[in-house]
């Protein structure tokens, strides 16, 4: 592709961008040994492999200088009591960061590093996160009838490291409790020291 400037529409509140490069749609059966609740899970998936998040992204050389943006949609839905979300990953290049623009939906943003320190942001329509440098993050959708739509922007030689996390998750999960949602604690997370 050639390097000149280039322009693209989103349409407000939240849509897809008019136009894009690479479109990248994660189903259930791609989330396998990530929701806690893996009876629920099975008998999901049993029913058919639904759609639980896509990534559209207009795509630029993958080298230090540039930069990666597009947009996230998560569906919303539930695995048991525990809301749909993507997978989550560190950035291979882990001292990189990312900038969220949440354009539609309800969620959370649920981050940690690699020694174990967490956080939780709330996303909504007009809110942005700053993800820094170090920090693992994984959107969720805990709204219960609209999409979580976001508009995300990174170094593009940043990379993707899904490998801890498809391990053991993040230290805290959200869960609908009591028609709200709810931070709880991770059962197979472990400290860096117990892996
Ligand atoms: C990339 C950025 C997003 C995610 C997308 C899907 O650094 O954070 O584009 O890729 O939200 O999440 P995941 O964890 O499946 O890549
Ligand atoms: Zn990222």
């Amino acid at each position: 592709m050639d390097n000149r400037p280039f322009t693209f529409d989103i349409a407000l509140p939240g849509g897809i961008p008019s136009t894009y490069s690479n479109h990248i749609t994660r189903r259930l059966s791609s989330m396998r040994g990530q929701y806690a609740d893996e009876e629920t899970y099975a008998a999901l998936l049993a029913g058919g492999d639904a759609l639980l998040y896509e990534v559209y992204e207009e795509q630029v050389p993958e080298k230090a200088g540039e930069l990666l943006h597009g947009i996230s949609i998560v569906h919303p839905g539930k695995v048991g009591d525990e809301y749909f979300m993507t997978k989550g990953h560190f950035h291979a290049e882990i001292a990189t960061a990312e900038v969220y623009y949440c354009l539609a939906g309800q969620g959370v943003m649920v981050m940690e590093t690699p020694e174990g320190v967490w956080a939780v942001e709330e996303l909504r329509a007009g809110k942005v996160l700053y993800v820094p440098p170090r920090w693992a993050h994984r959107s969720v959708n805990t709204g219960s009838e609209a999409d979580l739509v976001t508009f995300f922007v990174y170094p593009a030689h940043a990379g993707h490291d899904y490998g801890s996390i498809e391990k053991q998750g993040f230290r805290k999960l959200i869960v609908e409790q009591g028609g709200r949602p709810a931070i709880v604690d991770n059962p197979r997370w472990l400290p860096p020291e117990q892996r």
